[in-house]
């Protein structure tokens, strides 16, 4: 593709969803690239995507084909807009053809979170009671938390975290916690709502989880040397070898894979784990190895965990979605 060449003083077009904490996010990656290049100017351009639209369908039946990313990916490729901003975890592992990574902005914490109703305030996951209802739609939060306390019950909850936390307090009781991500609920300004961060070894967070992907077209020079102000080495590492990881075992964000990754030095460690609906069988691995061999290890814990037994629990997933 060959790059624009176009005056310095074009406006940069930045594509976002229109939900809450997409907007909090773009804005934050337009005021960092303004602080970065003072003589360019910005514009933000809200769109909505499938995944905005539909919002009573589970998310694990509707399938993870760029739910949240095609209109973005669209309006890129039309050159209505020069990059898009997401959530990393929502950024398919394969992009459009035409399109790329353009950069992975400083993870925060990828942990997940419980937030419950007021009257369970003296409760953790552990002390709820047998039966108590926790909405979440990720299968990756409910495979793991139903393997580690089989007391609690699971039911789905959809929209932006505004409607999902107004559905958890609402008079009536449907929920009595749900489970969001730490990231999102702080860039909201909600940490207070976080009742309980979960630790890795209860629950390995989404590919992805904390950190923002940025997309735009492929060898866009222009946009490319921008971005680079917002590109964070150490989630990059990271992120390679969890989108790799995914990549691989041919799992859209809608299945049960989870992941952990620690960069020490040039040192990266990549745990991951797939794990079957019901929660019984879990299957967990490590592996570690240079930075530079991200992508590689991504690969090499995959097939790790084929070699375990994941392949058959993928198979028994999809089989079951598309009933
Ligand atoms: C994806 C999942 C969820 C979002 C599935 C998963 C959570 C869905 C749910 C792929 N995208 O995590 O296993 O629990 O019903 C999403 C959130 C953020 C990005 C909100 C959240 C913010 C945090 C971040 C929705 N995407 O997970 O609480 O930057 O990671």
């Amino acid at each position: 593709m060959t790059a624009t060449i176009s005056s310095p003083s074009r406006p940069i077009r930045i594509a976002t969803r229109k939900s809450q904490l997409a907007l909090v996010q773009t804005h934050w990656v337009r005021d960092r690239l303004k602080e970065a290049f003072p003589d360019r100017s910005f514009e933000v351009q809200e769109m909505s995507t499938q995944g905005d639209k539909i919002l009573d369908v589970a998310l694990s039946k509707i399938g993870d084909k760029g739910l949240f990313t095609k209109e973005l990916e669209v309006g890129m490729l039309e050159g209505r807009a020069d990059f898009a901003v997401h959530s990393l975890k929502d950024l398919p592992t394969r992009l459009p053809e035409g399109l790329m990574l353009g950069c992975v902005t400083e993870r925060e914490n990828p942990a997940d979170a419980l937030v419950i109703r007021e009257e369970n305030k003296d409760k953790t996951l552990e002390t709820l009671p047998e039966g108590a209802i926790i909405g979440t739609s990720s299968l990756r939060r409910l495979a793991q938390l139903r393997h580690y306390f089989p007391h609690l019950t699971f039911k789905d909850i959809r929209g932006n975290l505004n409607t999902r936390l107004a559905k958890l307090d609402a008079e009536e009781k449907e929920y009595d916690g749900i489970i969001l991500a730490v990231a999102g609920m702080e860039r909201l300004g909600w940490r207070d709502r976080i009742h309980q961060v979960i630790p890795a070894e209860i629950s390995l967070h989404a590919v992805g989880q904390g950190a923002l992907g940025i997309e735009c077209r492929d060898g866009d020079e222009e946009i490319l040397n921008l971005l680079q102000a917002l590109s964070h080495q150490d989630t990059t590492y990271r992120a390679l070898a969890e989108r790799s990881f995914l990549r691989e075992l041919e799992g859209g964000c809608q299945v049960p894979i989870g992941v952990n990754t620690v960069v020490e030095g040039d040192n990266l460690t990549l745990t991951g784990m797939v794990a079957a609906l019901d929660g019984k069988r879990l299957i967990k691995d490590t592996v570690s190895g240079n930075v530079n061999d991200a992508e590689k290890m991504g690969i090499d814990l995959a097939n790790l965990l084929k070699g375990k037994g994941a392949k058959e629990i993928l198979d028994e997933i999809f089989a079951e979605i598309q009933r």
